[in-house]
């Protein structure tokens, strides 16, 4: 079941660091569409929660721990093949081997900390945009 949406955050680093207003012009530029978008932080409960998937992964207390210490960015995005073409517009999850022109390349300072969060299936895509978003919040 394609559903032609992806979800992604604007990691802590990367609002932080003021680059919220750059990346998401990438992402318009590349023709995504912002079907919901907001502010929000996450406590380490709901990071947690959010990337349980990892939670038998060496790196998951540390990344609850980083995806917790700012605010973020989430946002809804629509466009033909979403998941594969935004995964290719952030380029890969450590920025040292990310490809010039990425979002990763350009604004992700460690592995950890890598700017950007992009959804790896549909199925994720809706349960992460259902994480932060109801019905109200979004377009259909
Ligand atoms: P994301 O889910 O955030 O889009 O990133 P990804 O698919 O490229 O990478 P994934 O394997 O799903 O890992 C999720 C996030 O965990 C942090 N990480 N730290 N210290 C480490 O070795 C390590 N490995 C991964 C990153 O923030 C990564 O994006
Ligand atoms: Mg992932």
């Amino acid at each position: 079941m394609a559903t032609n949406r992806t979800f992604t955050m604007i990691k802590p680093d990367a609002f932080g660091a003021g680059n919220s207003g750059a990346i998401l012009k990438m992402i318009e530029e590349a023709g995504f569409k912002i079907i919901a978008l907001k502010t929000t932080r996450l406590d380490a409960k709901l990071a947690g929660e959010f990337y349980k998937v990892h939670q038998e992964r060496p790196f998951y207390a540390d990344l609850c721990k980083y995806m917790s210490s700012g605010p973020i960015i989430a946002a809804i995005l629509e466009k033909e093949n979403a998941i594969v073409d935004f995964r290719k517009l952030i380029g890969a999850t450590n920025p040292a081997d990310a490809e010039e022109g990425t979002i990763r390349k350009l604004y992700a300072t460690s592995i950890e900390a890598n700017a950007v969060h992009g959804s790896d299936s549909d199925e994720n895509a809706q349960i992460e945009g259902g994480f932060f978003f109801n019905a109200f919040e979004r377009i259909d």
